[in-house]
């Protein structure tokens, strides 16, 4: 598997060339507007990255935000402000208040940034996130995110089709599901100091839920990389899920036979399921999930609007679920 955070001078003669094959590439890229690109890659673009090499400059994802596909995903929807959407979040890892995530996760260092890719694939080891990325079409989705806590917005979310990165490491027949886990760190995240939540905090998806084309893998918003806030450098966006399921920060995925353990529903079953569909006809036990408040929204203007089924985004993920008893598998 590949060997990682080695320095320039380490890199052998092979890498060399395959290097400026790589660059070839992502000039390449920049022509073509982007286009997908196998798994052999990985290792040769974290080594391009290391040397900073101008078309790829070390750290910053911006730079391969030159090419972003734009899709055509939520061009309906009015966007949130960009002060909301990074001021207003839910990240316990910095804390139980809204503000609290901005305020408290300058600390977070998220470059060199890798993911463990462990179990059921033929590919598994530890990658780094920019190679990952860079090897991927990045696209720009405004997909609308929905709290639990009966609160929305709409973001512009950058970032790369989940089914396509996950497809990479060639998962085997017994991948029925995937893990994902965020990055346990106390010294970064304080709030994983305090009781609460069991950390490291985790999510899960059945297989072929990841492999619908909604997923996503975001390494950016508003045009620009992830405030750590937010979830940097990677997070997932599900946007038929209520707001839980789209994990931050994630260092490991692992392809597993059965369902997984995923924080909400250990800390409160009765409240929280492993689905977590938006679903305006399934109650929360403590409230309805009726209606929404599309923020930014106050008191003055509430800003309350009637919540979709699986948010408005029925007609591509119904058929997930097609025969299951949603007041059961909620
Ligand atoms: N690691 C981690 N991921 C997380 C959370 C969290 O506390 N820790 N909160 C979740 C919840 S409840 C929501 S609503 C969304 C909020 O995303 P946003 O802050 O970008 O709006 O992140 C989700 N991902
Ligand atoms: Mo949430």
């Amino acid at each position: 598997m590949l060997i990682l955070n080695k320095k320039a001078s380490d890199c052998s003669e092979s890498e060399v060339t395959d290097k400026s094959i790589y660059l070839n590439r992502r000039q390449f890229m920049k022509v073509t507007g982007g286009i997908a690109l196998g798994v052999g890659g990985i290792g040769h673009a974290a080594a391009a990255l290391q040397e900073g090499n101008p078309l790829s400059p070390p750290s910053s994802l911006k730079s391969s935000f030159d090419n972003i596909v734009e899709t055509s995903f939520g061009k309906d929807d009015k966007l949130s402000p960009y002060d909301v959407a990074t001021s207003y979040n839910n990240f316990y890892e910095f804390g139980y208040g809204k503000s609290d995530p901005k305020e408290r996760s300058s600390q977070l260092k998220t470059t060199p940034w890798t993911i463990t890719v462990e179990g059921e694939a033929a590919k598994t080891g530890v990658f780094d996130l920019d190679g990952i990325i860079k090897e991927s079409m990045l696209e720009e989705r405004i997909y609308r995110l929905r709290c639990v806590e009966a609160w929305s917005m709409v973001i512009p979310w950058v970032g790369v089709s989940l089914a396509t990165v996950l497809k990479r490491f060639e998962p085997t027949s017994k991948a029925k599901y995937v893990y994902f886990e965020t990055l346990y760190d106390p010294k970064q995240m304080p709030g994983q100091l305090g009781s609460g939540l069991d950390w490291p905090y985790r999510e899960g998806l059945r297989i072929d839920e990841a492999m619908n084309p909604l997923a996503f893998l975001a390494v950016g918003m508003y045009g620009s990389i992830l405030p750590n806030q937010n979830g940097a450098p990677v997070r997932l966006v599900l946007p038929w899920k209520y707001g839980f399921k789209s994990i931050k920060s994630i260092v490991k995925i692992r392809f597993v036979e059965t369902m997984p353990e995923t924080t909400w529903s250990m800390l409160a079953p009765n409240e929280y399921g492993f689905y977590a569909n938006v679903n305006p006809n399934v109650d929360h036990p403590r409230w309805s999930q009726q209606q929404e408040r599309r923020l930014p929204g106050g008191v003055l203007f509430p800003n309350v609007i009637e919540t979709k089924m699986f948010n408005g985004y029925e007609e591509e993920v119904a058929s997930l679920y097609a025969g299951m008893d949603l007041k059961r598998f909620y």
